[in-house]
C-alpha cells in the first residue's frame, strides 16, 4: 500500500516536472532518504565538525567513550564560508562543533559534552556523581580551554616577543596541569572523564605547538606526555577521533603562510 502511494507520487511528481528538475529532486529526496535512514539508526545525532578542531574532538571522543552512533558532518570549507545548516544551527557564532539532537542544535563543545553526559548518564559517565567534584571538573575544564587551547592559537599566530609570552603561558598551563594529574592514571582518578576528554586533543597538536614554539613537551610535562599515551590506548580516543599530528601540522602551516605579514614558517 505504502510503496504504491510512493510509486504515485513520484510518477505524478515526473510527470508535472520538467526532466531536468525532475532528475535534482529524485537525487535530493535520494539523499534526503539517505539523511534520514542515517539518523534513524544514530539516536538522532548529528555532528557538524571541520577535522582539525580540538573542540570537534572532544566531542567525538565523548560520543565514542559513550558507545553513541551519529551522522558525521565535515564543514569543509570552515575558513571560508560556512554551510546553511552551520549558520541556521549556531546564528551567533557560525562556529563547530555544533550537535544537532532531532535537529535541535547544541553549541560549544563543553556544553556539548555535558549534554550528553546528561542525557545518557549511564553510559561511561564523565563527570563525578557529586556537585563538588563536578564543580572542580569544570574549573579544570575551562583552564584548559583558555590556557592550553587558546593560549596555544597565540603559538602560531604570533611572533617575536608576543609569541615568547604565550609559550611561557603555555608551558606554565603545562606544568599546573602536571600537578594536578600528580600520579594518577586519568584527571578523572582510575577512570577517564570530562577533564581528560578537555584536554585529550592536545595529543594531536603537541606536534605542532612543539614546532612553532620551539620547546619540547617532554621535556616540560613528561607526566602528562605519559597521560597521552595512555589516552592514546583507549578505544575511544585511538586515531578515528584524533587526526594524525602531521596531518594537523601541516594544516596549521598552510594557514600560517597566508596570514600576511608573519614570516613564512
Ligand atoms: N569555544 C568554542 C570554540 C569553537 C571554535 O573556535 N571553533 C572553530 C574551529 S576550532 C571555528 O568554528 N572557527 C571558524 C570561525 O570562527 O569562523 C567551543 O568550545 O566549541
Amino acid at each position: 500500500m505504502c510503496m504504491h502511494v510512493v510509486r504515485r507520487s513520484s510518477e505524478s511528481l515526473r510527470l508535472a516536472l520538467p526532466p531536468t528538475s525532475y532528475k535534482r529532486r529524485t537525487r535530493e529526496s535520494a539523499r534526503e532518504h539517505r539523511v534520514r535512514s542515517a539518523m534513524a539508526e544514530t539516536n538522532g545525532l548529528m555532528l557538524l565538525n571541520f577535522w582539525p578542531s580540538p573542540h570537534g574532538m572532544r566531542c567525538r571522543v565523548a560520543l565514542a567513550e559513550k558507545g553513541l552512533k551519529y551522522v558525521y558532518r565535515e564543514e569543509e570549507s570552515i575558513m571560508e564560508c560556512k554551510s546553511r545548516l552551520l549558520v541556521k544551527s549556531d546564528p551567533v557564532r557560525m562556529r563547530v562543533p555544533v550537535l544537532l539532537h532531532d535537529g535541535k542544535p547544541v553549541c560549544e563543545s563543553l556544553i556539548i559534552v555535558q549534554y550528553l553526559d546528561e542525557v545518557w548518564p549511564d553510559r561511561a559517565p564523565l563527570l563525578p556523581a557529586d556537585p563538588y567534584g563536578r564543580a572542580k571538573a569544570r574549573y579544570w575544564a575551562d583552564f584548559i580551554d583558555k590556557e592550553i587551547f587558546e593560549c596555544g592559537l597565540k603559538l602560531w599566530k604570533l611572533e617575536g616577543e608576543k609569541q615568547d609570552e604565550a609559550r611561557d603561558q603555555f608551558l606554565r598551563a603545562l606544568k599546573i596541569l602536571e600537578g594536578e594529574l600528580g600520579e594518577k592514571k586519568y584527571f578523572g582518578g582510575d577512570t577517564f572523564g570530562f577533564v581528560d576528554v578537555t584536554l585529550v586533543p592536545v595529543v594531536a597538536w603537541y606536534r605542532t605547538y612543539e614546532l612553532f614554539g620551539s620547546f619540547r613537551t617532554e621535556m616540560h610535562a613528561p607526566r602528562l606526555m605519559a597521560w597521552g599515551k595512555r589516552c592514546l590506548e583507549r578505544e575511544s580516543v585511538a586515531m578515528s577521533s584524533l587526526p594524525d599530528p602531521h596531518k594537523v601540522h601541516q594544516f596549521v602551516r598552510f594557514l600560517r603562510n597566508k596570514k600576511p605579514g608573519l614570516q613564512p614558517f
